[in-house]
């Protein structure tokens, strides 16, 4: 019996968004006003069926999917881009890899004590997100 992820989750820090965002190419204006964001996540996880709600005040982020099956995602609202992600158990980590133009993009999820973490990649950059219960 893999971890459960489920519960609303809201960001307590966020090492390096800015690189992530830069690599990702989102324009300056939308930069300023991301990083001011302390999003929230609502995550609903049955088995390996995962649904993962990103919300803030400025944008929200709606992704669902099945670990081990490849889906086409769109990132609309955040780079737009279209890409190949597939999300698979690392041991009890969720590691998704995002297959496109951008290299060596994905994230990974795990939880550590009573935190949520998510590291982002995208390129040469990381960012690093912690989430706290709501
Ligand atoms: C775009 C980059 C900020 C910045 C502009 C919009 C949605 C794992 C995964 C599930 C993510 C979060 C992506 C954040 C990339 C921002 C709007 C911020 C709120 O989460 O949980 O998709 O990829």
């Amino acid at each position: 019996m893999p971890v459960d992820f489920s519960g609303t989750w809201n960001l307590v820090s966020n090492d390096n968004f800015e690189g992530y965002m830069v690599a990702l190419g989102i324009d300056f204006a939308t930069r300023k006003i991301a990083k001011m964001l302390k999003p929230q996540k609502v995550i609903k996880q049955d088995g390996d069926s995962f649904y993962i709600h990103t919300t803030s005040t400025f944008r929200d982020y709606l992704l669902e999917f099945k670990v081990g099956e490849e889906f086409e995602e769109d990132n609309k609202g955040l780079d737009n881009r279209k890409c190949k992600s597939l999300v698979t158990w690392q041991n009890d980590k969720l590691v998704c890899v995002q297959t496109g133009e951008k290299k060596n993009r994905g994230w990974t999820h795990w939880l550590e004590g009573d935190d949520l973490h998510l590291e982002l990649r995208c390129e040469n950059q990381v960012c690093k997100q912690v989430f706290k219960r709501a």
